[in-house]
């Protein structure tokens, strides 16, 4: 590899020795910018890539709370205002147990090329806290909230930082953020996040548009290979708001989604997750805060493998939509040695490094890479923002017409950036080169700070 990437990726696995998912996504997005790199050798005179590496900003703040029985708690909350160059920090807030800076850190890594990669003027940043949203009553998730919300208020803004919602943070959890922001402010700045409900400034199609991106993204490589997605049967993990959006919009295309998991296991629907009674019962999983797969397998009958991941069915096109690392080398085995044609990725880093590299060597196996394909949510997220800042409310048509654009440019622009390298179609490369394009141009503009 060039010596100065090896030197900025050997910079970042010092550095950041115990927060390995950092070390993970900058070591995927960086082994891709090779061509440009020696293309352009005024980023290694400027040594952009070093900056590019390092947040502008990154904080934690106490969060306290108090539980029903009137015991006290203290969080961390975290921000992550990693790279601002083309437009105010803008990524979602993950509330899960697991979250500390190496998590963060990898999802504003991402942020920031996904976010150019829509086109659209918004930085990359992300948040959350290690808080556990798991069995907390409404009462309990609001004080926690509220409580986030004094903490971070005075560091955001509608021009400033835009949080949104990640796991464990939905339209229930940003409307109490911005109840506590209004109150806070005194004004009615609306804009300063995303994922808001309808009524006060949420724009209609953002609780779909991850889900309803990717299977755009999806058509799009179908077309390039001649095929239609009428048909097709899909693999999915998870059975959140991403993997919702995914069944409705495969459903309308005549597709559908067979495979759905959780903590506890995965379910396996030959008929697929298509009847509105169906679709529906996901958001009421998501909502019971129970967390657990087998209670579909149980409502409607089908088959649920305790403890098991669903990547050894047999799908035509296999979504990893549930977290980061649920696809490493074995399953990436299985999937291949099934005759998969279409893995494309949809949860923020969801393949690891080996397993990636793996699948996107086996002949004829198409890989689409997360940070394109869903970036759908953040774009619409964008959309609101403008809707917010025009005091204005679009219609779900124009909304989703501009998503379904939106979704066709990315895949657009990632293929002519793998061929202008002589990568040939080479959807993960070319994402990550173009979304690198637009925030160096935008540094380098800015000067060196
Ligand atoms: O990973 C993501 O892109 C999100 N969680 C959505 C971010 C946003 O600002 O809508």
């Amino acid at each position: 590899m060039n010596a100065y990437l090896s030197s900025v990726i050997e910079h970042v696995r010092s550095r950041h020795a115990n927060e390995p998912e950092f070390v993970q996504t900058v070591e995927e997005v960086l082994s891709s910018l090779e061509p440009v790199i020696e293309k352009h050798p005024e980023y290694e005179k400027a040594d952009l890539l070093t900056r590019m590496v390092e947040p502008e900003r990154m904080f934690t703040f106490r969060v306290c709370w108090e539980d029903d029985n009137g015991n006290w708690h203290t969080n961390i909350g975290y921000r992550c205002q990693f790279n601002g160059a083309i437009g105010p920090y803008k990524g979602g807030l993950r509330f899960q147990k697991n979250v500390y800076p190496g998590i963060i850190k990898f999802l504003g890594f991402e942020q920031v090329f996904k976010n150019s990669l829509t086109g659209l003027p918004i930085g990359g940043g992300k948040g959350g806290s290690d808080f556990d949203p798991a069995g907390k009553s409404d009462g309990e998730i609001m004080r926690f909230c509220q409580s986030f919300m004094q903490a971070l208020y005075r560091y955001i803004g509608p021009d400033v930082d835009v949080p949104a919602g990640d796991m464990g943070v939905g339209a229930r959890e940003i409307g109490y953020m911005y109840g506590e922001y209004r109150r806070l402010k005194g004004a009615f700045e609306n804009g300063v996040l995303t994922g808001k409900g309808f009524s006060y400034g949420g724009s209609l199609i953002r609780p779909e548009a991850t889900g309803y991106g990717a299977v755009y993204y999806l058509e799009n490589v179908l077309k390039h290979e001649g095929e239609d997605i009428k048909g097709k049967t899909i693999a999915c993990a998870g059975f959140g708001n991403v993997t919702w959006g995914i069944c409705k919009k495969a459903t309308q295309l005549g597709a559908k989604v067979v495979t759905l998991s959780g903590p506890d296991g995965y379910i396996y629907d030959p008929d697929g997750v298509t009847t509105d009674e169906k679709i529906a019962y996901l958001v009421e999983m998501r909502s019971s805060g129970r967390n657990r797969v087998q209670d579909y397998a149980d409502k409607f009958g089908v088959q649920f493998f305790p403890g098991e991941k669903p990547w050894g069915v047999k799908a035509d096109v296999v979504m990893p939509s549930a977290m980061q690392n649920d696809v490493h080398m074995d399953q990436a085995k299985q999937i291949a040695a099934n005759g998969v044609k279409y893995y494309i990725e949809v949860a923020n880093m969801p393949t690891t490094n080996d397993a990636l590299r793996f699948l996107m060597d086996q002949p004829g196996m198409i890989v689409a890479p997360s940070k394109a394909v869903n970036a759908g949510g953040v774009a619409t997220s964008a959309l609101e923002m403008a809707q917010n800042s025009e005091r204005l409310v679009w219609t779900e048509e124009e909304v989703d017409k501009q998503l379904h654009q939106i979704m066709d440019t990315i895949y657009n622009m990632s293929v002519a950036a793998a061929e202008q390298y002589d990568l040939g179609y080479n959807l993960v490369a070319g994402a990550n080169i173009a979304g690198f394009q637009r925030v160096a141009d935008a540094m380098m503009a800015q000067g060196i700070f």
